[in-house]
């Protein structure tokens, strides 16, 4: 089994990005097949239950007030609404339901419902998991009482580019969030977005950060900035293409996330939609293990499920036989 470190220097990280491509993927793609079935993808449904609107100024986001994307502001969705999308999920082979919410924070008035929907989602069988802005310990504790498997809350960058991209809450926010989740009990869910102008020193910080937390997070995900009209960083990358990420330098980051952080889940998530099958197929050979199913993500489009049965059938890729084991609260001793 492989050793599961906590105490990644940058210099080591980097060391990793800077190896010959073929050599960092077969190191990528040993360390994924020591800890997972290199054949096997997790496929997860995402759905936005309360859209646009939010306070907050992530560059990268349509569904900040200061977009001008064109997304409209919804309400929270009706309980029975989310339900029905759960069970179509479900019907399509997915095996986690991932449900995200426009919110710097979910208020307690909100609580009541979020509560209701992840009780009504675990009992079809689904693995539920939630993103909804920044939790406080009690609500953290409500959400772990309900039965909720997983809490996406993404670092996003490196804490240097942090703050190029988001200044309405800092990243020591993010991370208590984190460790409200993880003190729950709840599995952690914590990735980011590359290609938003960050350089490779950005990259290495970005899964320093994510690789020395007191323990990885059980799902990582790995996404491609969509660039989307109207947003700060989709703006961005329309007047300057060449900021737009190189193929082998994403395939990079996703296998020294793998060597990093042998067991978790690594998430290919937004993003693919533009993305070669060529560069997907080098995803999963340095160590992507996840990704999004359906043909949207929570505003933007995603690959769509034709488009993937063809590309797994081509790759021999099939579904995850089985939800992951639950992780939350093993220590990295127990793990080795
Ligand atoms: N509002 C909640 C929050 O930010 O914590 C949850 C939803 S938010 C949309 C979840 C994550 O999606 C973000 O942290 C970001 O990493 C990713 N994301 C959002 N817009 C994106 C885009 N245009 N391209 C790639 N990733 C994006
Ligand atoms: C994550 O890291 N990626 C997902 C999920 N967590 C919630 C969201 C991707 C959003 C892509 C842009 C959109 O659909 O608006
Ligand atoms: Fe709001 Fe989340 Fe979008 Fe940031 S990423 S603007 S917090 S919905």
């Amino acid at each position: 089994m492989t050793a599961i470190r906590t105490d990644w220097t940058r210099a080591e990280i980097a060391a990793l990005f800077d190896l010959p491509f073929t050599e960092l993927l077969f190191r990528a793609a040993s360390v994924h097949r020591e800890n997972h079935p290199p054949e096997q993808v997790q496929l997860c449904t995402l759905l936005s239950i309360k859209t646009g609107g939010c306070p907050e100024d992530c560059g990268y986001c349509s569904q900040s007030v200061k977009a001008d994307s064109g997304v409209e502001a919804t309400r929270l969705m009706d309980v029975q609404a989310v339900l029905q999308k759960a069970a179509q999920a479900k019907d399509n082979g997915s095996q986690r339901f991932c449900m995200g919410a426009a919110w710097r924070n979910p208020k307690d008035r909100d609580m009541p419902a979020i509560v209701e929907i992840v009780k009504g989602v675990r009992a079809m069988g689904l693995e539920t998991c939630m993103t909804l802005g920044m939790l406080t310990p009690k609500q953290a504790d409500m959400l772990a009482e309900a039965g909720l498997d997983y809490y996406n809350h993404n670092i996003d960058s490196s804490p240097e580019y942090y703050e190029r991209v988001i200044t309405t809450r800092t990243m020591a926010d993010r991370l208590d969030t984190l460790s409200n989740v993880r003190a729950a009990g709840i599995n952690v869910c914590s990735g980011g977005i590359v290609g938003m102008g960050e350089t490779r020193e950005d990259r290495v910080g970005f899964v320093h950060t994510l690789a020395t937390l007191p323990q990885h997070p059980e799902s990582v995900p790995v996404n491609a900035l969509v660039p989307v009209k109207g947003t700060v960083l989709g703006d961005m990358l329309a007047d300057t293409p060449m900021a737009k990420i190189d193929d082998i330098e994403f395939v990079r980051t996703v296998a020294v996330a793998r060597i990093t952080m042998p067991l978790s889940m690594v998430r290919l998530s937004a993003g693919r939609e533009s993305m070669s099958e060529a560069t997907q197929a080098l995803c999963f050979l340095a160590g992507a293990n996840s990704i999004f199913t359906g043909d949207k993500l929570l505003t933007a489009p995603n690959a769509g499920d034709d488009s993937d049965a063809a590309l797994f059938a081509k790759l021999g890729l099939t579904a995850l036989a089985q939800p992951e084991p639950l992780r939350a609260c093993r220590t990295p001793e127990l793990a080795e």
